[in-house]
């Protein structure tokens, strides 16, 4: 953008007008988030990437200033976190975890055992039932041990159901241990911190039907069986025009198991190019999943998929879709900002006991 400056301005005035260029409003409404969110006593968080958070102060500034907890998109996956086994690297997982600390956010810890992002030397090995379970074991128990008690929440299970229909994924943990790979990873995680929330995470269930069912039935066996499972994940990323109409209903199914939900890794993709109708409309798509949550009791927040459309997953795997953030590409705070704020802002919070 090109900026005229008039001969007297003082340098002050210069810098001031190149600053407003360059950081997002400060003090601006996403402010509000981590206060009506704390109001409502739910987290509104955001998955985070280590490079930006070491590097980009812009980047940082959005995450402090509107979000209460954070969820590692990345680095604390099993490929970055054990890329040869028995060795493993805490850089990332422990610069995701200080950083929270530093700055008061929560943190959930995503994730243990999943089909993706998995190295080369697990995915490609031909391990018995055994030796599977030891390595299942000794990961679960060095990357959940090593932040016992710092963080809150872990997705044990990611995506446990088929792409589509209601089996359950053909992955290597339930090739070799079959479907009690679920139950023996929750044990594992609960041994390594006893207080962590522990989650089943998985998408395409939020508007109910076969697949939700699916895991419904997953969720009422493991529970009844005394496993320790406390909470499902729904990932929600959606995309504009087709976010289910009652979210609420579909968490509410779950939370009568005695389980709490939350809504793990919000996102709405819009076409290219994103009108400004388009982005209107995905404010009040965001204000509607928000508010979802705020009308679950067990609802205990919403994580938003990348802390702006610069950063996010979705142009990449969905050629054709973009806009998918509450922030836009120079982190400026999008319409669906708002749409966060008004939702927190109009639903009565729970007056304190
Ligand atoms: O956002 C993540 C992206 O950067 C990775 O390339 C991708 C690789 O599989 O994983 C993305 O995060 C996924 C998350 O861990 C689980 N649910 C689906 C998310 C989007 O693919």
């Amino acid at each position: 953008m090109a900026l005229v400056v008039f001969a007297g301005c003082s340098a002050v005035l210069v810098a001031a007008a190149v600053l407003a260029v360059a950081l997002p409003e400060v003090g601006g409404r996403e402010s509000e988030v981590p206060v009506l969110a704390a109001e409502h006593g739910v987290d509104m968080g955001v998955a985070v990437a280590v490079e930006p958070l070491l590097w980009d102060g812009d980047y940082r500034h959005v995450v402090t200033s509107t979000y209460t907890s954070v969820t590692a998109e990345n680095t604390m996956k099993w490929d970055s976190v054990q890329p040869e086994r028995g060795e493993f690297d805490w850089s990332g997982p422990d610069a995701v975890v200080d950083f929270a600390e530093r700055n008061g956010l929560d943190v959930r810890g995503h994730t243990l055992l999943w089909h993706n992002q998995q190295p080369d030397w697990l995915s490609g090995g031909s391990f018995g039932p055994e030796e599977l379970r030891r390595v299942m074991h000794e990961h679960v128990a060095r990357l959940v041990g090593r932040y016992e008690g710092r963080i809150g929440a872990w997705d044990v299970i990611n995506e446990p159901f088929a792409d589509e229909g209601t089996e359950l994924r053909d992955n290597l943990w339930y090739g070799v241990l079959g479907p009690d790979y679920i139950a023996e990873a929750l044990w594992a995680a609960h041994e390594a911190d006893p207080g962590a929330r522990l989650y089943i995470n998985e998408f395409g269930i939020e508007d109910g039907g076969p697949k939700a069912d699916a895991l419904y039935a997953l969720a009422r066996d493991l529970v009844e069986r005394g496993a320790p499972l406390h909470g499902i994940g729904f990932q929600s990323h959606f995309v504009h025009g087709q976010v289910p109409e009652d979210l609420a209903g579909t968490m509410r199914r779950f939370t009568e198991l005695g389980l709490e939900v939350a809504v793990t890794e919000l996102d709405v993709r819009v076409p290219e190019p994103p009108t400004e109708e388009a982005l209107a409309d995905q404010a009040g798509e965001y204000r509607r999943v928000v508010e979802a949550c705020l009308d679950v009791a067990g609802c205990v927040g919403v994580t938003v998929w990348g802390v702006g459309d610069g950063h996010s997953w979705i142009p990449e795997w969905f050629p054709g879709y973009t806009a998918a953030t509450p922030f836009d590409e120079d982190y400026r705070p999008k319409p669906a900002l708002d749409g966060i704020v008004e939702a927190l802002a109009r639903r009565p919070a729970p007056v304190a006991s």
